[in-house]
């Protein structure tokens, strides 16, 4: 059977990671059956990350190549109707929302307002994870996003970033439905996993404060979440 494997759930949501958020809705949007196991070692993944998914002697990773995948096996329609204009469109956003992602991975593991907030929810909620895990975890992200280059930023700076992102997002969601209408594509399902990874936060981070200030933004998100929440 198919199944995905992607990092813990966190406020009611099935994955804390977007891109795993991203996977497990764009299954729930196209009506695929899988079984969710959720793992915190990515060691044995595909580029050692999270999400990945098996699926008989296939095993592949990387949220994009998993839904292209899924797309062309199972002659999924979901996309049927994009043109190739709305295909670049798509891949522009998607290539934003990588850059969100490190602004959201930053407020969580590096800023020193949100990290208790963030430690504390996930040992709440998954009592078999470690602070001693939690804060080797930390150290492994502060070096990431040093050579990344965002560790490099101040907070003020690195969710300026983050917050020209969800800006630009914006104005690409319309103010109700989908991105391109009535019925959710797999883009709707990218920007969700992002999103409501924010929006559903109990932490009052910048990126929360701009995402509200956008309804488009959170009427999509409340749409999607209606469907694979
Ligand atoms: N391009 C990948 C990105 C996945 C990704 O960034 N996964 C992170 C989530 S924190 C991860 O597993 N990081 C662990 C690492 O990089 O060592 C996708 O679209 O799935």
């Amino acid at each position: 059977v198919l199944t995905l494997f992607s990092y813990p759930d966190l406020f009611g949501l099935p994955d804390n990671n977007p891109y795993g958020l991203k996977t497990c809705a764009f299954l729930k949007l196209v009506g695929l059956p899988f079984r969710h196991e959720h793992i915190v070692d990515a060691s044995h993944a595909p580029h050692a990350q999270l999400p990945y998914i098996t699926d008989g002697e296939v095993t592949l990773g990387d949220s994009d190549t998993i839904i292209a995948y899924l797309i062309e096996t199972y002659a999924l329609a979901i996309d049927n109707a994009l043109t190739e204009a709305d295909r670049t469109t798509h891949l522009l956003i998607r290539r934003t929302l990588d850059d969100l992602y490190w602004v959201m991975s930053y407020s969580r593991w590096k800023d020193d307002r949100f990290w208790p907030l963030f430690r504390d929810a996930l040992l709440r909620t998954h009592p078999t994870i470690s602070a001693d895990a939690l804060e080797g975890a930390r150290a492994f992200n502060s070096k990431r996003y040093y050579y990344q280059g965002i560790g490099r930023y101040t907070p003020d700076e690195a969710y300026a970033r983050g917050c020209a992102d969800l800006d630009a997002l914006a104005k690409l969601v319309p103010p109700s439905g989908f991105v391109l209408g009535p019925t959710p594509t797999s883009i709707d399902a990218a920007i969700y996993g992002f999103t409501a990874n924010i929006r559903f936060y109990e932490i009052d981070t910048p990126l929360k404060q701009r995402l509200l200030t956008h309804p488009a933004l959170v009427t999509h998100c409340d749409a999607t979440h209606a469907i694979v929440g």
